[in-house]
């Protein structure tokens, strides 16, 4: 794979067929998490990973080369300022030698399915935004979920976006959406929001048969929805509000300006508690992510 460079770890780890949980790095970058949280959210993540018995690979674009699994000494480069990367930008990225380009779920999943990782996890994907009708905002994240055989985990969408229409589009892209121990569709901070989910699984081998399925159909991805620990979620009429606020406030602001902006509003409001939300929420999809690659494996094993 010339055009992709692999970390020692997560080369071998191809090589002898073991569990890799692919892991974007917006989330991680200045454009996901604020200081010093992002860190913490990195280490808990990729520790959450090995404790199943995985490899993680965090993806990214350093100096123009887009990495799978990146070294110890080099995982500080993308906790700073990144450009965010989307699947359409990694062509763009290499050609013009991005110093640090931070994937988002689009570019990840691409990286992901180059490679071979067949799971990835996040914390929230991307979907289709309030108003779309007007200015078109649909997240391409959604595409590439339905392109690549690779399944996402994550704790439902991004808070603030339209979550019905987000799923007819996952319908509308014949993407399988799955509840991962729940019947409903997780609202991020909130474990749920009323929102029927097509189909519930109760573990991880479930989704790994589910992912071989799809591969054997040449079918494409699989979303597997994990509600936020109990613990740190935060009940749906509080972030609710939380959120509606935030986007009054926000009225004026354009595309790449407006995640940032609503995620620190909602922090604010919320008393600070979105951000140990955002981190549990992001260690818990990483650990459930590795009991799929394990299972996987063993399907393929
Ligand atoms: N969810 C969050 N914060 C984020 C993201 C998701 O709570 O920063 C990032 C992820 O990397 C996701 C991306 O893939 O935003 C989607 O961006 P867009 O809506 O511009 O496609
Ligand atoms: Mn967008």
């Amino acid at each position: 794979m010339p055009h992709i460079k692999l970390s020692e770890e997560v080369a071998e780890a191809l090589e002898r067929e073991r569990p890799l949980v692919g892991l974007e790095s917006t989330i991680f970058s200045h454009l996901g998490l604020p200081s010093p949280a992002n860190q913490e959210a990195l280490a808990r993540a990729t520790a959450a990973i090995r404790s199943q018995g995985a490899v993680p690979a965090v993806t990214a674009i350093i100096d123009g080369i887009p990495r799978v699994g990146l070294e110890e000494s080099e995982q500080e480069s993308i906790l700073g300022p990144a450009r965010k990367t989307a699947e359409r930008d990694i062509a763009v990225a290499v050609a013009q030698r991005w110093s640090v380009g931070a994937t988002t779920v689009s570019a990840s999943l691409a990286l992901c399915a180059e490679v071979g990782i067949p799971v990835f996890a996040t914390g929230g994907i991307g979907g289709v935004h309030h108003g779309s009708e007007t200015t078109g905002d649909v997240s391409s994240d959604l595409g590439a979920i339905s392109l690549h055989s690779v399944v996402t985990v994550c704790a439902g969408a991004k808070a603030f976006l339209d979550i019905p229409k987000t799923l007819e589009v996952l319908e509308t892209e014949a993407v399988p959406v799955l509840g991962y121990q729940t019947d409903e569709f997780p609202l991020f901070y909130a474990r749920s929001a009323g929102i029927p989910v097509p189909a519930r699984v109760e573990s991880a081998g479930e989704v790994a048969a589910i992912l071989a399925e799809r591969i054997r159909w040449d079918q494409g991805g699989v979303l597997l929805a994990v509600p936020v620990p109990e613990n740190a979620a935060i009940p749906e009429h509080e972030i609710r509000s939380a959120i509606e606020d935030a986007l009054e406030r926000s009225h004026g602001l354009r595309g790449a300006e407006v995640t940032p902006f609503v995620l620190e509003q909602i922090a604010q409001i919320t008393g600070g508690r979105s951000i140990p939300a955002n981190l549990a929420l992001a260690e818990n999809n990483a650990r459930v992510a590795a009991q799929v690659a394990v299972e996987f494996s063993k399907l393929l094993g």
